[in-house]
């Protein structure tokens, strides 16, 4: 096959509703990263485009859980995401987001193409409503009992006791979480994509053009969709947050944010244009175009089946691979934000690669497990014992190692510099080792295409260990201490200090698309320019010039010591036990507190002024360990309070929630500043705080009473 003309990359783009975990690293981002850097070292024409997927249910519904705004709960989660991949050197060409006006115009085009062209079918069901907010209510958004458990914390699509897949319909005695009535049940129309119609070339395009090149696991899920029967899917929803649906008599109705969030990969492309001045249309329209999905397993089908059917509806090109991950597990079980068993990047930024001690070389150490034990065919798991494992003793000990000797020896046995290669005195070792750069180079190329990471990286690793091997083979050290009988053996030193520092040149180009700082500090040590990372330079032993002299190493990687695998263990069960315990104060509320105030009048409470607000900015007073200055606006102006939280919440906790504040309380001056109200918190049995909250997010300056 000719190679394609330009690629197009993609990472699933993730909801913006809280951090993510390594898990989702190892599936989506980092494999997509190592392809990209690959085919840019190879000069190719690549865009990279990932971005937060800011619609869905999942949004309202966090913002109800953190008591604030579905705007404030995108906002932040975006930015977090934004600076977490960049801290793990995800290199996106762009990193857009679905709220975005570009976005919304793109999705409603796409929408009003399919509709005007009679592509999508309308049907009319009956849906639960409720009356107390007038509104259609998301299956999240039903509560009740669940039929199978009996447990009474079961929502319309799942319980959180059993676990098991539910319909609204099932649940006993249901009730709005939003007004906590019964809803009842209303007529509603929406706009379904027949995907039965598109069977013919689904089950041609896949099973046939693909069942060899894309992933037996993949192939096999979409097969056994389309096996099953393909229903039509439904692409709007009754909600009020997300892109509206761009037709008259569609009030009150998004598109479904499996309809849209893919669209969001073509708005990148087209923010990415607009940012570099260039044409996004070739990227989406042209057959010369190679388009990967990169995603986790619980995604092919949208990535496989529906958004090709709308792309091919639309006149785009169809994706030419969807390599999908499988799980990563973590410690033995599986990863789960409520049980709180998980590891969220941003805590491995914040233990690790935030240190002043060998913190950059950090990020680098993840990538490198999380691509050894990338869960391509089956699921894998994440230990703290692997990972010190393959610091240290893959890292560490083999490829740091050969790079560290080679620097010492140089400077030791050729003073510092790059020594001739003599071709009278070359033997069959270097001729092997010359062998081995070059098959692993095809090697590492051949696996790289075909998305096998995990095995390219093994070879690049492999090689390193080739180089120690050589080493070891021709003990320069020892020919060295023998020189003064035998000064001729210097050639013998020369050729194969050449050799190793040519090879050592050609593994900084190949481990670059896995570890691109290493391969940085590695140029930088051999002070060489970057452009040597090319990949076309893989393969030759002409990389460095005869004579050319060189810094003093630097450490490559640290190694990762028993003490910090054993808090990381302690930590995540900590968290864990925590988790529980919440979710049994949750169940069991603890003892009332019946230790009442004196009565009063109900003038004295006529006095007080309570007001809703929301918590714009908060920062630690300094000298104080309990307070936390907030900014609160109170709609018809913003205060600033002194609030005796801060051993409860840190600041950036805070931001964004809304709260009940004593609006009319005189102002006091605590630590030099003027508070200027208080604000309501609940204090439960094991004194922790928690805020008094509205039940949804309503505006500032509210009276309450
Ligand atoms: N946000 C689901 C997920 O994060 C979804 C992916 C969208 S990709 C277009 O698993
Ligand atoms: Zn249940």
């Amino acid at each position: 096959m000719s190679q394609p003309k330009r690629y197009l990359v993609t990472s699933a783009l993730p909801y913006a509703n809280g951090l993510k975990h390594i898990g989702h690293l190892a599936g989506a981002y980092i494999p997509a990263d190592i392809y990209v850097r690959y085919l840019r070292s190879q000069k190719r024409d690549v865009v990279f485009v990932c971005g937060s997927d800011e619609h869905g249910t999942a949004i309202p519904i966090q913002a109800m859980k953190e008591g604030t705004t579905a705007q404030a709960i995108i906002d932040k989660y975006h930015q977090a995401m934004k600076e977490d991949f960049a801290d793990l050197n995800i290199s996106f060409d762009v990193y857009h987001r679905t709220s975005d006006p570009l976005h919304h115009e793109t999705s409603r085009e796409f929408f009003t193409y399919l509709h005007d062209r009679g592509e999508l079918e309308t049907k009319e069901t009956e849906q639960f409503f409720d009356e107390g907010s007038q509104t259609f209510l998301a299956d999240r958004f039903i509560k009740g009992t669940c039929p199978k458990c009996k447990s009474d914390r079961a929502f319309g699509d799942q319980c959180e006791t059993c676990g098991s897949a539910l319909s609204p319909d099932e649940l006993i005695n249901p009730v709005s979480t939003i007004s906590g009535q019964a809803p009842v049940k209303k007529k509603t129309t929406h706009w379904y994509l027949p995907l039965a119609k598109h069977e013919e070339f689904l089950r041609s395009w896949i099973l046939d053009q693909h069942k060899d090149d894309w992933r037996p696991s993949v192939v096999g899920q979409c097969k056994s969709w389309i096996d099953g029967g393909l229903q039509s899917r439904a692409v709007t929803r009754d909600l009020n947050w997300g892109v509206q649906v761009p037709l008259k008599d569609a009030e009150g109705k998004v598109l479904y944010v499996w309809f849209d969030a893919p669209i969001g990969y073509i708005s990148a492309t087209k923010q990415w244009a607009l940012d570099n001045n260039k044409d996004w249309e070739p990227y989406w329209k042209d057959a010369d175009t190679q388009l990967v999905h990169f995603i986790g397993k619980d995604n092919i089908v949208f990535h496989c089946i529906i958004f090709p059917v709308m792309l091919k509806l639309h006149g785009n090109i169809l994706p030419a691979n969807v390599p999908a991950n499988e799980f990563l597990n973590l410690e033995g079980d599986k990863m789960s934000t409520s049980r709180n068993w998980k590891l969220e990047m941003r805590d491995f930024i914040t233990d690790f690669v935030k240190k002043e001690n060998g913190g950059d070389q950090c990020v680098d150490m993840l990538r490198y497990y999380l691509t050894q034990i990338a869960p391509e065919s089956k699921d894998s798991e994440f230990t703290w014992k692997g990972f010190q494992d393959a610091v240290n003793s893959e890292l560490v000990s083999i490829f740091g190692n050969y790079v560290n000797r080679t620097f010492v020896l140089m400077h030791k046995l050729c003073h510092g510099k790059v020594p001739k290669f003599h071709a009278d005195v070359a033997d069959d070792l270097d001729a092997q080792l010359v062998n081995d750069i070059q098959a692993a180079k095809a090697r590492i190329e051949q696996s790289l295409e075909n998305y096998k990471f995990r095995e390219a990286l093994f070879d690049v690793i492999d090689l390193s260990r080739k180089g120690n091997k050589y080493m070891q083979d021709k003990q320069p050290w020892i020919v060295a201490k023998t020189l003064a009988e035998k000064p001729e053996d210097q050639k013998l030193i020369d050729n194969c200090m050449h050799h190793c520092l040519q090879l050592m040149a050609n593994l900084a180009i190949m481990i670059n698309p896995f570890l691109p700082s290493t391969a940085r500090k590695m140029c930088y040590m051999m002070k060489v320019v970057d452009r040597m990372l090319d990949w076309e330079n893989a393969g030759s032993i002409k990389l460095l010039s005869m004579g050319y002299s060189m810094r003093e190493p630097q450490l490559l990687f640290r190694k990762i010591e028993d003490e910090e695998i054993a808090a990381q263990v302690e930590k995540l069960k900590a968290g864990a036990a925590l988790a529980q315990q919440a979710e049994v104060v949750a169940a069991e509320p603890a003892a009332p507190q019946n230790d009442l105030k004196a009565e009063i009048v109900f003038d004295d409470f006529g006095k007080i002024d309570l007001r809703t607000g929301i918590i714009l900015s908060a920062q630690k007073v300094p000298k104080a360990d309990k307070l936390l200055q907030l900014e609160v606006d109170l709609g018809f102006e913003k205060r600033t309070i002194l609030s005796g939280i801060a051993m409860h919440f840190q600041p950036e906790e805070v931001v964004g929630k809304q709260v009940v504040v004593v609006a009319n309380l005189a102002p006091r001056k605590m630590r030099g500043i003027d508070s200027n109200g208080m604000i309501l918190m609940a204090e439960d049995a094991n004194g922790k705080l928690h805020f008094v909250q509205p039940e949804n997010a309503i505006a500032g300056g509210l009276k309450v009473s």
